[in-house]
């Protein structure tokens, strides 16, 4: 096919890229319908997708066994120099990478068709956008674009002769030999898989993974951590946040925007269906949220995605019944397991245990089986028009002025269900020591609770340090416009490992009480660790939580915090001269506190 393309830098990446991976054939894609339809068709042909019976126009695939999450290990940040990506990074100087790197996409498609996905994250032509194409020889690939972000010929118009782009290269590194049998899902052994981000030259290398974050570079790649290094150049944030309105019985709009590690409810929480009479929701994005001020003087938040990649295991109509609504039609479904009927199962969904399923690995199981039938991060990948709870300007180029930032993560003991922070230098300490418990959607062991700061560890561009002062130096930007700030956590349990919270649309009890803040309506009690409301301040009425157990959310255990902040104290030292003395100062005081509380 020849190039639909009139841009003379992309014309030479490409014939660059192909020139060392060496396809059989060069595809640029236009993002129209039939193509989406013909590739999947294609897939279906060979075995790697499966149709679903009971879902139209729904397909199940299954990865390697060794490919079936972020591997963060295997991801690298290659500044300049160390100090420039940090302690929290992976980093290996660009020329070493680069000839590392080379040496493995050398070759690394061929027999297979090497597709060149020109995207746009964000609403194309809009000034907040971002252009990239992505080069892969994966047509999952392809077809997850197609549902995650803007792909195609209107794209490359955009783009024109000398438009500005994100080249973003993509190979599942397995080339196939003339008459080899080709596996169901290729990739390379770990050993040999790159994630890899040069932000000096704004360019993505990935190579050896065909999963997710790995695989589908408008996502963490671009949106995540190259554009939060180029956020901080230019004076704007790229962030690990989902973005819900939330509206009021009187009409009014509330705007937040919420920081959670990844499989910790960000989508549940977007796709909220509030038991509060009267409130209502709107879910904006679920995952990646990149704000500007703007001449109002207020934060505005744009969702760059177009679609939902979601940890399917534990959706169901009593977690997330828009998601569960959303996945009946269209959607894509990867390690989930497959039911007898041909239809999708996983755990911790809706009806009883099937008796027989085939499970992610393509093995019988039974509920004798002793392992899960759906990998713990298997995935959906849905468009956004499928979801009924959308907004319906959900796509304004102008974004939505943003109130409220939520920090948080899974921690079952400590940290109470919701406190507000004192400042915004205090709400950014809070950002800054968030921490969570592991969780499936990472492939490396990690501790069983880590720091993750702003949610973005495994995604901030540059050297946390910095990226803290760009957020202390946004809110001086922001003055008094500056959104308040709130740390929450769902995921409290009590002795006996019974969750103390009901959690899911019983949290916009919690959202109300932030909003009512906001509006200067409630109360808070001062705590060492921040403004923690009183039993009352919250509106549970019509919900019975058994009794103790609201006392026990609410509460700070000085003696738990104390070991809380040693930890804290550990991870900051490990910043060293980067650490803001301001953030310094915040934990500073949270220790004086500590001692006289
Ligand atoms: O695989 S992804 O990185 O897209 C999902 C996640 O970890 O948040
Ligand atoms: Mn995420």
């Amino acid at each position: 096919m020849t190039a639909p393309c009139r841009h003379v830098g992309l014309t030479r990446w490409v014939e660059e890229a192909a020139a060392m991976c060496r396809p059989q054939q060069i595809y640029w894609c236009d993002g129209s319908r039939e193509e989406y339809d013909r590739l999947m068709a294609l897939m279906v042909e060979s075995g790697t997708a499966t149709p679903l019976a009971k879902r139209p126009n729904s397909f199940l695939f299954r990865s390697d066994p060794s490919d079936v999450a972020r591997i963060e290990a295997r991801t690298y940040l290659s500044t300049l120099t160390p100090e420039e990506a940090g302690p929290t990074n992976n980093w290996i100087d660009p020329g070493e990478l680069k000839k590392t790197m080379k040496s493995l996409y050398d070759g690394c498609m061929k027999g297979r068709t090497m597709y060149i996905i020109p995207f746009s994250m964000g609403p194309i032509g809009s000034p907040l956008a971002k252009i990239g194409v992505q080069i892969s020889d994966s047509p999952y690939v392809v077809c997850n674009m197609h549902l995650m972000t803007r792909v195609g010929s209107r794209v490359l118009e955009a783009l024109g002769t000398e438009g500005e782009f994100i080249p973003c290269l993509h190979s599942i590194g397995a080339p196939l030999e003339p008459g080899q049998h080709d596996v169901h899902w290729p990739c390379a052994p770990i050993e040999n898989k790159y994630i890899s981000h040069f932000p000096q030259e704004n360019l993505i290398w990935s190579y050896g993974s065909g999963y997710g974050g790995n695989a589908l570079l408008g996502k963490k790649c671009l949106s995540l951590r190259i554009a939060s290094s180029i956020a901080r150049r230019e004076g704007w944030l790229a962030e690990h946040m989902l973005i819900l309105r939330l509206i009021s019985p009187e009409g009014r709009k509330y705007h937040i925007a919420g920081a959670f590690p990844s499989a910790c409810g960000k989508t549940n929480l977007a796709m909220i269906q509030p038991t509060l009479p009267g409130w209502k929701a709107e879910t904006i994005g679920d995952d990646i949220c990149w704000m500007k001020i703007r001449p109002d003087g207020r934060l505005h938040a744009i969702n760059p995605e177009t679609g939902f990649f979601g940890v399917a295991p534990g959706t169901s109509y009593r977690s997330n019944p828009t998601a569960a609504e959303m996945l009946k039609e269209n959607a894509i479904f990867t390690n989930c397991a497959l039911t007898d009927k041909g239809d999708v199962w996983w755990e911790d969904t809706d009806g009883p245990v099937p008796k027989h399923l085939i499970d992610w690995k393509g093995w019988d199981w039974t509920p004798e089986s002793e392992e899960p039938a759906a990998h713990p991060n298997a995935r959906f990948t849905s468009h956004i028009s499928q979801c009924r709870s959308a907004a319906g300007d959900w796509e304004d180029p102008e974004g939505v002025p943003i109130d409220i930032f939520l920090f948080g993560g899974r921690r079952s003991t400590v940290i109470p269900l919701v406190f507000e922070s004192f400042s915004w230098d205090h709400g950014v300490f809070l950002g800054a020591t968030a921490s969570s418990e592991s969780t499936a959607a990472i492939l490396d062991k990690v501790a069983p609770v880590r720091h993750d700061p702003f949610a973005m560890k495994p995604f901030c561009g540059y050297n946390m340090g910095d990226y803290f002062l760009h957020w202390l130096e946004t809110g001086d930007r922001l003055g008094k416009n500056a959104p308040r700030i709130f740390y929450v956590n769902w995921f409290r349990k009590n002795d006996d490992g019974r969750w103390l919270w009901p959690g899911f649309g019983e949290n916009s009890r919690v959202l109300k009480w932030m909003c009512d803040r906001v509006d200067g309506k409630v109360g808070a009690r001062e705590t060492p660790i921040g403004l923690i409301p009183e039993e009352e301040d919250l509106d549970l009425s019509g919900l019975s939580v058994p009794p103790g157990d609201m006392e026990e959310l609410l509460k700070v255990d000085t003696e738990a915090w104390k070991a809380e902040y040693f930890d804290i104290e550990v991870f900051f030292d490990r910043l060293g001269s980067h650490l803001p003395e301001r953030l310094d100062a915040q934990r500073k005081a949270l220790r004086e506190r500590l001692r006289h509380f």
